[in-house]
């Protein structure tokens, strides 16, 4: 039995309109190994998850990116 890593991230994300737009950055998001249980909230304009292994940051900005949203800061 070994440990699992879990990290519980927050990001921003800029282009988001409506409920459409939140559910294909949770799709995008969801579909990256290493990522679970994602939260976008339009409103807060984030985007929560929890990490279970190191993912790069720059593989989380081209999936958003690629959905046809951005990563802000
Ligand atoms: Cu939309």
């Amino acid at each position: 039995m070994h440990s699992r890593r879990l990290v519980v991230k927050t990001i921003k994300i800029k282009g988001m309109s409506c409920q459409h737009c939140v559910m294909a950055v949770t799709k995008a998001l969801n579909a990256i190994d290493g990522i679970e249980n994602v939260q976008v909230d339009l409103k807060t304009e984030t985007a929560s998850y929890d990490e279970t292994r190191p993912v790069d940051t720059v593989v989380i900005t081209e999936a958003v990116k690629k959905a046809g949203y951005n990563v802000a800061g």
